[in-house]
């Protein structure tokens, strides 16, 4: 027995036997989705990656033990649970030397995942460059994590609700790769299309396999960002967006909300300024990343 994390038995066969697997993180469930939608679109999502051919497995802290793969149970109990840690790479191990329980953050899910041998993860957003960051210097260790960890990590694009050029650039810098999957367009999370274009694109699960192998046989490490455009069906236009964000930014900022409190209280705020319409379009995002993700697993795996 590993003394700090549990493999879910699934998830190990697949790994030895070479299977495609899956991550998935936990924060969106504990802190960026609320109750019940956060419970339901944990469990579907996890079918929409067996659907597509792949073991899904999602990663969180349960009382100090680092867990790869939940069963529905301990799915449900930590959508339910009010008092979980939002654990990225700084306290990932804290909870677990103290017993604790959290969601693990897009960081910390990379760092879970590559530590057993998954190399895609599907997410919604990352974190990035807040707004205002030349003052707050408010930046998302995931930017720093995509750069050291080996992971693929599909996303819907970067959140509006951060400083996009910014984050961009911070991505260039540290030599992470922005792929726009299908698209010449950064989607933004609930919109398709952003002012901002892609820094690169590829038009198939395959390709993406292709290249991430490509970058490991040069010896690049680190990991890469797909950005995947939400459904069409699902999509809020960009400019419509704009407005409910600039709202919930300026209200964070007037109520003092800094740290690792930011991103949960401004996709909450959205969620109510949006009558809930950014929330189905936060889960349609999350299973269509999930599909892709499996897809890239299923191609890095040799099997398409
Ligand atoms: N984007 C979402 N929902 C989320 C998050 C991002 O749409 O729940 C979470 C992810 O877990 C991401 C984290 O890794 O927020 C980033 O938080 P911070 O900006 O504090 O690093
Ligand atoms: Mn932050």
């Amino acid at each position: 027995m590993n003394p700090t994390l549990d493999i879910a038995p699934e998830i190990r066969s697949a790994l030895e036997a070479g299977r495609p697997v899956v991550a998935l993180e936990s924060t969106i469930v504990t802190h960026g989705m609320p109750w019940p939608d956060n419970a339901a679109m944990a469990g579907d999502v996890e079918e929409v990656i067996r659907a597509a051919g792949a073991v899904p497995a999602t990663v969180a802290v349960l009382a100090g033990r680092l867990k790869i793969g939940l069963s529905a149970d301990e799915r449900d109990a930590l959508a339910r649970e009010k008092n979980a840690l939002k654990l990225s790479r700084a306290d990932l191990a804290y909870a677990v030397a103290e017993g604790r329980t959290g969601g693990t953050t897009v960081a910390a899910t990379m760092i879970a995942a590559h530590r057993v041998g998954i190399a895609v993860f599907a997410t919604g957003g990352i974190g990035g460059v807040h707004r205002g960051a030349e003052t707050s210097f408010d930046i998302s260790a995931d930017l720093d994590e995509l750069a050291r960890t080996p992971v693929i990590v599909v996303s819907a694009g970067a959140k509006a609700i951060l400083d996009v050029e910014k984050t961009l650039e911070v991505l260039e810098t540290r030599g992470v790769p922005v792929v726009g999957y299908r698209t010449d367009a950064l989607p933004a999370f609930w919109s398709r299309t952003s002012p901002w274009p892609a820094p690169l694109r590829l038009d198939s699960a395959q390709a993406i396999a292709r290249f991430q192998r490509a970058r490991e046989s040069l010896g690049i490490a680190g990991g890469m960002l797909v950005a995947n455009p939400v459904p069409a069906a699902g999509e809020i236009a960009f400019d419509v967006m704009a407005g409910h964000i600039e709202k919930a930014v300026g209200e964070a900022q007037a109520q003092g909300i800094a740290g690792k409190a930011v991103t949960p209280f401004l996709l909450a705020r959205i969620v109510e300024l949006t009558g809930g319409a950014s929330l189905k379009t936060n889960i349609a995002l999350v299973k269509n990343n999930a599909k892709l993700a499996a897809e890239i697993a299923i191609a890095l795996a040799g099997g398409a």
